[in-house]
């Protein structure tokens, strides 16, 4: 490809992304007002919260007086897969949940080669469109269709058919690289969620602890998202739910200071794992990310060495500027595992690719409904299969 292709592929890639920002501004300003700094959370290191004068612990599910927050959606057992059909019915879901996206990308590309017998100029121009309106990014974009246009040169790649299985295994490389196991070997093993306001943070949390719940592990939330009481309401009934402590303080008590009070009592009453909800923050607000280092570091001051898990939540319904926010989280904090929600509903789930194949970051759970059990460990053969399925 000369430069001047190259030029031209970005340019249109640029233009593209001028449109789609102008349907839809994947960061509504009024997440930005969400994410103010609470007054009295000086920038200064925290003093470590000896006492706790206001911790209020909440006991385990249970035992807590009744609040007014609104109910989080109920993971419904009820509906649970029938044994010796469960995995069938798991793919099957992944595959229902991953349907829009698969139309937008899959399907467009399948309606490029229904009847087409070989690959010529006219066909490649169309395909490096569709490439670069499917959300995969601008660098594994243009990645892809580079590879793909050096292979046809070199007679590599004949038919349309070849060159579909061609980008299903290209992608399925990708995402293979994001699929590493989680060890969770120390403990407490200490998980700090972050990411955007509204990504679905606190209600991976909640997935995620009834999960370690049932897989026998000892559970405590750290409610540190301390900017809105509704937070904290919304975590704790998820500690409710899972069975599991919570600990938390009043509504703007310094977040911080509650991620530390969360490892010393995770320390002493020798959980396995302790999961730290914090406030939705947009990646560019450099004295939100700062504060984001703080918790870090004070966190680390209670048990050397934890955080052992910064957990990114990204929302697929954000397009391609995820993978603007998992850059700009990655530098400010140096990201260990990714969870991707809301893979169902959006058509933009392509971006799980650009993530992958920009960060680098392994995957570790998808979110692909608003069930307990659509948060699913993440499996790169079965994204594929599902995404490529012709059926
Ligand atoms: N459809 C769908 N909704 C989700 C998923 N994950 C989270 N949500 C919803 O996204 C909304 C925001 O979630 P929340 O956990 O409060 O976001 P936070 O601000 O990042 O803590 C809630 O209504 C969740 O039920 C998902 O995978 N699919
Ligand atoms: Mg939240």
């Amino acid at each position: 490809m000369s430069d001047k292709d190259k030029q031209g592929l970005i340019g249109r890639l640029f233009s593209r992304k001028k449109k789609e920002e102008g349907e839809k501004p994947s960061e509504p300003e009024s997440r930005d007002a969400l994410v103010e700094e609470p007054a009295g959370t000086a920038a200064a290191e925290p003093e470590i919260p000896a006492a706790a004068a206001e911790r209020q612990e909440t006991p385990v599910a249970g035992e807590a007086s009744g609040h007014q927050a609104k109910e989080p959606e109920k993971p419904s057992g009820d509906e649970a897969e029938p044994e010796g059909r469960e995995s069938a019915g798991l793919f099957s879901r992944l595959k229902k949940g991953l349907s829009k996206t698969r139309q937008r990308f899959v399907g467009t590309l399948d309606g490029l080669f229904y009847g087409k017998k070989q690959i010529d100029e006219e066909f490649l121009e169309q395909l490096e469109e569709i490439l670069l309106t499917s959300d995969l990014g601008v660098q594994t974009s243009y990645r892809l269709f580079a590879e793909v246009e050096e292979k046809v040169s070199h007679q590599a790649l004949e038919d349309p058919e070849h060159l579909r299985s061609f980008l299903q295994q290209e992608i399925q490389k990708i995402l293979q690289g994001a699929e590493q196991p989680w060890e969770i070997k120390t403990k407490p093993y200490v998980i700090m969620a972050v990411g955007v306001n509204g990504v679905g943070k606190t209600t991976t949390i909640g997935k995620l602890a009834a999960i370690f719940s049932a897989q026998g592990k000892e559970v405590l939330l750290g409610a540190a998202d301390t900017f809105r009481a509704a937070a904290i309401e919304q975590l704790e009934i998820w500690s409710e739910r899972a069975g599991v402590p919570l600990i938390r303080q009043k509504m703007g008590a310094d977040p911080a200071a509650v991620s530390f009070d969360t490892v010393q009592s995770a320390v002493s009453r020798g959980v396995d794992v302790a999961i730290i909800d914090t406030a939705g923050r947009l990646h560019t607000k450099v004295n939100l990310m700062d504060e984001l280092k703080k918790m870090k570091r004070v966190i680390s001051k209670a048990l050397p060495g934890a955080p052992h898990e910064i957990l990114l939540v990204l929302d697929a319904n954000t397009g391609q500027n995820a993978i603007n926010q998992a850059r700009m989280f990655h530098e400010a904090l140096g990201i260990t595992g990714l969870v991707m929600t809301k893979l169902d509903g959006t058509a933009k789930g392509g971006v799980i690719v650009g993530v992958c194949d920009e960060l680098k970051l392994p995957v570790r759970y998808i979110g692909i409904g608003e069930r307990l059990d659509d948060l699913r460990p993440f499996k790169a053969d079965d994204f594929v299969n599902a995404l490529f399925d012709r059926v």
